[in-house]
């Protein structure tokens, strides 16, 4: 059996974490999403429908073997026969809230090669990834042949909506100290730059670039970022999925961050769950648990 094997390695500095948003003095040179979002998705699918990827090669390496790399070209010459990675692909889309209140839908293609066996994480958990990013125009600006730890939260909002549909590998620690991973998830996805870098640009990345990222998803945690006993997905207070825009107090600490969510001086871990039956404690029986109600009792 093949087995790749590796340190756990906590990642430094990439690409791939989020950069700040432009701030207002900019706000005028920036091109409006509304306008961005149907040109990056032309350019999307013309790049999905000219182009494949090494599939022969996944279909003919036995089941056990990941040593196979995963590669992309185009539908021309010789391989103008393949099947394009449009015929492949799944898409996801993302409503993405402007500054206005307005929403405006973009699109991410997903290429699923090997789903993995493990569960999946959240979009919010700590995931422990191979990747390589590319332009559309097959430029490489990052990546990283072994895999490190990436905290999802922090990243790219394409990452970050992506990497959860994978799932994880099973792995085993060797005498030697390594891990050795088995059946992980591996694929491709494809972002339009509003769920990249969109106006700012970033090293080899020129403004409002697609990407393109092969991954493998070795393994993940999931996070509770404020140590308050509550999973950070689980302060998804209002249900849309995110927990990054909850903020119940209205601190600017999303409760995922925040170790005292309603602001009442009390500490979550300290009001969530005291007489510990599984269900937050709601004192005053006004259906907002004690950790969320600032004027509970
Ligand atoms: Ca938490
Ligand atoms: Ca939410
Ligand atoms: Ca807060
Ligand atoms: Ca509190």
């Amino acid at each position: 059996m093949i087995l790749k094997k590796y340190f756990f390695i906590i990642g430094s500095i990439f690409v791939l974490f989020s950069s700040c948003k432009d701030d207002e003095d900019t706000q005028e040179s920036v091109i409006p999403l509304e306008t961005q979002t149907p040109i990056d998705d032309e350019a999307l699918v013309a790049y999905l429908k000219s182009h494949f990827y090494n599939y022969e090669d996944f279909e003919d390496a036995p089941e056990d073997d990941y040593d196979v790399e995963i590669k992309l070209d185009s539908l021309i010459g010789d391989n103008s026969s393949k099947t394009s990675l449009w015929e492949q692909v799944e898409t996801k889309t993302i409503d993405l809230e402007k500054q206005d209140g307005n929403v405006v839908v973009t699109k991410l293609y997903i290429l699923k090669i090997r789903e993995g066996v493990k569960d999946k994480p959240s979009i919010v958990d700590s995931t422990f990834v191979s990747y390589q990013g590319t332009l559309l125009n097959g430029t490489v600006f990052d990546g990283r042949s072994n895999p490190v730890w990436f905290d999802l939260s922090n990243v790219i909002r394409g990452f970050r909506e992506a990497i959860p549909l994978f799932s994880g590998g099973s792995y085993s620690i060797q005498e030697d100290g390594t891990y050795s991973f088995k059946d992980y998830g591996q694929g491709i996805i494809f972002l339009p730059s509003s769920l990249g870098y969109y106006s700012s640009s970033q090293n080899l990345i020129p403004s409002y670039s697609p990407l393109v990222f092969t991954i493998s998803l070795y393994t993940s945690n999931p996070a509770d970022h404020d140590s308050d006993g509550i999973l950070s997905i689980d302060e998804d207070v209002d249900g849309d999925g995110n927990p990054l825009n909850d903020d119940s107090d209205a601190d600017n600490t999303p409760n995922m961050y925040d170790d005292d969510d309603d602001g009442d001086g009390v500490k979550t871990i300290d009001e969530y769950d005291l007489n510990k039956d599984g269900i937050p404690d709601d004192s005053d029986s006004d259906g907002i648990p004690n950790h969320l109600d600032g004027d509970s009792a």
